[in-house]
């Protein structure tokens, strides 16, 4: 017998849920998904049937990434459970240390891997694990506090991964273990009120803001959630209109008309929210931290890796004017449909330039890396390992799915 709430329904419940709550903790948020709702609506009024070529107005509406970050291999394996029993599964490996400015984690995406689970809901997360023995960030002594710092903490309860692994297991919940699960897996995601210690927050925050993120608090918290929408220069200008300060750019490719490829992506500003902190001395006062921003992507098609070469070494103007001239020239991936006509497969992960440009624009301090002292290794296999799950590649995907139609 099918569970009565499918992990499918988890995961939408799941993102909605979330997105509840970080409307409530981010306001500006709620105006970003409004204005993205108001982009969609309009574009689908303009564009008709072409405005779903790369997903349902429904798919669209309801769609998000999340971003997370997390401090110990332990603490990653956990948060696959959890993602695990929505759909969700860790597709893909991002070394952020690469980027400019370099960011002291490796990163994977958990989201659902089939075209229907992605069409039901296509949530995904952005998932980041610190790096505490790269020596180009943190020296011995360093990384001994951040792990003795992180090894006390316990980010998720024992009754939400023990339900997180029924609901795998069964492909769902009961009604009532539903609603548990989500009450806890939500819960784990919100900001504490707990407050921060101010010393060790600092100490961390000099060497880079995401490690404090990280491991200068005893919590974990969703850093932005994301809304997808359909015209996304649009959006930027009507956001500065309102009144929201934007970071100076749109990542990813340059406006053009030939067909979206892969993702754009912007934000605005970190908001200084209110913290408290804990002083030296012990008193706790009121303060600010300035680490959440509100980012908002378009998504296009797919690169195969001749697409992505292609795209990384010459840009987008190397590019042909027409689906037709993608598909043949094998830079981007199409399924035939059943009138042997070419559909997008959507782009569904993320790509780490953008990412680092979006940190980058929304850090108060570039942070401090000694690229003279040893890298620590860390590569997919390594990754895998940790999650003790199948970590799939984004291209085998995208390459299964357009093999399948042809
Ligand atoms: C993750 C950054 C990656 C994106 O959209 O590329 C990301 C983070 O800020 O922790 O979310
Ligand atoms: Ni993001």
């Amino acid at each position: 017998m099918s569970p009565a709430v499918t992990s499918t329904t988890l995961r939408a419940r799941f993102a909605a849920a979330l997105s509840a709550l970080y409307g409530t903790e981010v306001p500006a948020y709620t105006t970003l998904v409004e204005v993205s709702e108001e982009v969609n609506a309009e574009v689908l009024e303009r564009l008709g049937d072409a405005a779903e070529r790369l997903g349902t107005i429904d798919r669209v509406t309801a769609e998000r990434h999340g971003a997370i970050r997390v401090g110990t291999p332990e603490e990653l394996a956990q948060v696959a459970r959890v993602f695990g029993a929505c759909g969700m599964h860790p597709v893909g490996f991002y070394d952020l240390r690469e980027a400019t400015p370099p960011i002291p984690v490796v990163s994977t995406a958990f989201r659902p891997v089939d075209r229907a689970e992605l069409a039901a809901n296509p949530f995904r997360v952005f998932t980041s694990l610190l790096v505490v023995d790269d020596r180009r960030f943190f020296d011995e002594s360093l990384e001994a506090e951040l792990r003795a710092f992180l090894g006390a903490r316990r980010l998720f309860p024992d009754e939400l991964l023990a339900l997180a692994d029924v609901a795998e297991r069964d492909g769902g919940l009961s009604d009532a273990d539903a609603d548990r699960f989500l009450e806890l897996a939500t819960a784990a995601f919100a900001l504490s009120p707990e407050p921060v210690d101010r010393a060790w927050y600092q100490r961390l925050e000099d060497v880079s803001s995401v490690a404090a993120d990280i491991g200068g608090v005893t919590t974990t918290h969703i850093n932005h959630l994301t809304p997808r929408v359909l015209d996304i220069d649009a959006l930027y200008e009507r956001m500065q209109q309102r009144g929201i300060e934007m970071i100076d750019r749109i990542q990813g490719p340059p406006r053009t008309d030939k067909p979206d490829v892969l993702l754009r992506q912007t934000s605005f500003r970190a908001l200084a929210e209110p913290r408290r902190f804990r002083e030296p001395d012990g008193s706790v006062v009121e303060g600010h931290l300035r680490v959440r921003f509100g980012e908002v992507e378009a998504r296009g098609v797919a690169l195969t890796p001749e697409g992505r070469a292609l795209y990384d070494g010459r840009g987008i103007d190397a590019f042909p004017q027409t689906e037709a001239e993608l598909d043949a020239a094998n830079l981007a991936y199409y399924v035939r449909d059943e009138r042997g006509e070419l559909q997008p497969i959507v782009y569904e992960d993320f790509l780490p330039k953008s990412a680092a440009g979006i940190f980058a624009s929304n850090l108060t301090s570039e942070g401090r890396a000694d690229a003279t002292r040893r890298a620590a290794a860390r590569d997919a296999a390594w990754m895998q390992d940790v999650l003790g799950r199948e970590l799939r590649d984004p291209y085998a995907l995208y390459e299964a799915e357009r093999a399948a139609s042809r």
